[in-house]
């Protein structure tokens, strides 16, 4: 019955959706395609041309190839003249095809497909130096979506994804184990949420690491669209630009489909007014369904929740209010949850800046392990059931933190020491281990012949200067082992926490933990040794991005099974540039697929004089 509904649905949005992609459309047995997509990556502006008289005409936003964004004119990075960038939804099983032109005038480029393994098929992972070359004119990632689920793409270099290359990646399935739960699942129900600012990114890196700039957001968007919410303050006037409208049958069961694509440290709590979510997945793993009042999603992660339409027909906020640096300007963005037989107008409640918890229950809350009504990654049950073996067979430290030290990329040690200048030009360097890590010449991945000067191993003393150590960091695995990695945020300054992401691989989230407002290595080994740490063997939630909470740890386990290079990062794009990252190598060169004939190559070019 329900089954039939959810066909019906998309039979109904195929037909509404007739511009809509040939792969968009519910997943049948025997029915696998080839879908083909063209990116053009090209710098762009807000509020251009092709809006033509937007915000004083508001159907004018509309317009294709119109980007309003908050109605604040900026300069963007965008893909197909999109913000965010087409949206690809296909079946599990389906070979996608993207073509990636590179249109930018002095930049290159990669895609990375968040949430798919890539496993046989590690040369689409889209990692600039660690899977591929960065793209000079044009690319052709081919590969199958082997990962059901929520996920998005985003250009993996530099701070492009801040820039606005992102989009939404969907992955169905012909039989989804939850699909009893909802009745409709629209291929617009993708909601890709983003920290925003009104410079470019590049600026707000300049400012913030060579001058005195801040790393704050200025407002946040859903896909793309949003009122500016710093106007008030600014004293400007707030441009009436389009918000998202999500619609609802009344009386229906609706999946919405969360992805954090944000750049900045700005984790968002989700909430609907007069309205609970319930959530049955997790960066592509279904779990054990919970009813909740808000959720916490930090950059990286995805959350698919149902929201029943049962309340009086009208008008309701979807509420996001951003946490960390989203606080200093008070960013938050208001879309709205609308009947389908209710007035086109605005919820009447009034809409605010409020960085505290909606009453009742919180998932996934920041910095907090064990508050009253709070769900945190290891409460949560996956929805297959399955133990993790008691044992594992290599085991990693890694202490995330930031460092006050000479950054020979930010400070000079003979003319500007970070101890000779004065606080307001102190930066501090995001480090893994105390290490930056730095990107090797060429992608060890298809030229693993290629120099290894930089590559530093997980255990060995790093290559430093002075206090500044900087390699290539990698860890090593042989191919089946498993792995455990126990991941503390040290806490040191700030009260700030990191998303960690995995390329690769989805782990199990089996313990999660805050010792103080800071903490080290030694005190999570010694409070491990004493038993103090209980890790979850049955059933934990399997994950690609998970927070490490500020002075606290979060322990994750999986099977290398796997090979290949695989990224693994703070997810907030001005860390991992600067190098909170580090590779995780599983297996050797010959458990690999060959190298694509003609894959582009590169690398230094320094001849023996
Ligand atoms: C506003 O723009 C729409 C198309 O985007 C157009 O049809 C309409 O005539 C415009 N209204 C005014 C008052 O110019
Ligand atoms: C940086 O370099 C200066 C000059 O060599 C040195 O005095 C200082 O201790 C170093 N570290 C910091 C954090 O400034
Ligand atoms: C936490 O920070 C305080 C003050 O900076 C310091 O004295 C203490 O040693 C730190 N604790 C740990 C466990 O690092
Ligand atoms: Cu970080």
């Amino acid at each position: 019955m329900k089954t039939c509904l959810f066909y019906l649905t998309c039979i109904m949005l195929m037909v509404v959706s007739a511009l809509g992609h040939e792969c968009e459309r519910a997943c049948v047995k025997g029915d696998t395609r080839t879908c083909m997509y063209e990116f053009h990556m090209q710098e762009y502006h807000t509020v251009g041309r092709a809006c033509f008289n937007c915000p004083q005409n508001i159907s004018d936003c509309s317009r294709p190839e119109c980007i309003a964004a908050d109605g604040v004119s900026r300069p963007l990075l965008a893909v197909n003249r999109q913000l965010p960038g087409p949206a690809i939804q296909v079946c599990e099983g389906d070979r996608v095809v993207v073509d990636v032109y590179n249109w930018q005038l002095s930049d290159t480029a990669t895609i990375h497909w968040h949430g798919q393994h890539m496993n046989n098929q590690q040369y689409n992972d889209g990692v600039p130096y660690v899977t591929q070359c960065p793209i000079l004119g044009a690319f052709r990632y081919d590969f199958i979506a082997t990962n059901p689920g929520t996920s998005f793409w985003h250009s993996h270099i530099g701070l492009h994804r801040s820039e606005g290359v992102f989009g939404a990646f969907v992955v169905r399935q012909e039989e989804d184990p939850q699909s009893y739960l909802y009745d409709v699942d629209s291929f617009s129900d993708a909601l890709v949420l983003q920290d925003w600012t009104h410079v470019t990114s590049f600026d707000k890196y300049v400012g913030r690491y060579h001058s005195t700039g801040d790393d704050y957001a200025e407002g946040i968007l859903i896909n793309g669209k949003g009122v500016n919410t710093m106007a008030q303050e600014g004293g400007v006037e707030a441009f009436n630009v389009p918000r998202e409208i999500i619609e609802v049958t009344p009386g229906h069961r609706h999946r919405l489909r969360l992805i954090n694509a944000g750049g900045l440290n700005c984790p968002i709590i989700v909430s609907i007014d007069a309205h609970q979510m319930t959530v049955i997945s997790t960066d592509g793993h279904d779990i054990v369904p919970i009813t909740v009042d808000s959720l916490v999603i930090y950059s990286g992660e995805r959350f698919d929740v149902i929201v029943h339409a049962n309340e009086k027909v009208g008008n309701y906020w979807i509420r996001l209010n951003g946490l960390v640096d989203c606080e200093q300007n008070a960013c938050y963005q208001g879309a709205i949850l609308r009947y389908s037989t209710a007035p086109e107008q605005d919820p009447e409640e009034p809409l605010f800046y409020n960085p505290s918890y909606p009453p009742g229950i919180v998932l996934n809350p920041l910095n907090s392990v064990d508050g009253e009504d709070q769900l945190i990654m290891t409460d949560v049950d996956a929805l297959e059931s399955y133990t993790v073996l008691p044992d594992v067979d290599k085991k990693f430290y890694l202490a995330f933190d930031f460092n006050q030290i000479n950054n020979t990329l930010l400070f000079n040690p003979e003319l500007y020491p970070f101890n000779g200048v004065d606080e307001i030009w102190h930066a501090n360097t995001p480090q893994i281990n105390d290490i930056s890590f730095a990107f090797p010449a060429s992608p060890p991945l298809s030229q693993p012949d290629a120099l290894k000067d930089f590559i530093c191993r997980y255990g060995e003393a790093p290559p430093c200067v002075s206090d500044y150590c900087t390699c290539t960091y990698m860890m090593e695995v042989a191919l089946g082992e498993k792995v455990e990695m126990v991941i503390i945020d040290e806490g040191n300054i700030g009260d700030e926490n990191h998303p960690f992401h995995l390329h690769g691989y989805s782990f199990g989230v089996v313990a999660m933990g805050k010792l103080g407002s800071n903490t080290s290595l030694a005190d999570v080994i010694a409070l491990d040794e004493a038993g103090g740490i209980v890790r979850k063997l049955e059933n934990p939630v399997l994950k690609d991005t998970v927070t490490l909470p500020d002075g606290g740890f979060t322990i994750i386990r999986f099977t290398a099974d796997n090979p290949g290079y695989w990224f693994m990062h703070c997810h907030l794009n001005f860390h991992s540039e600067l190098g909170m990252s580090a590779i995780l190598r599983v297996g050797e060169q010959s458990d690999l697929p060959p190298v694509p004939e003609g894959f582009p190559t590169c690398g230094y070019y320094m001849p023996s004089l």
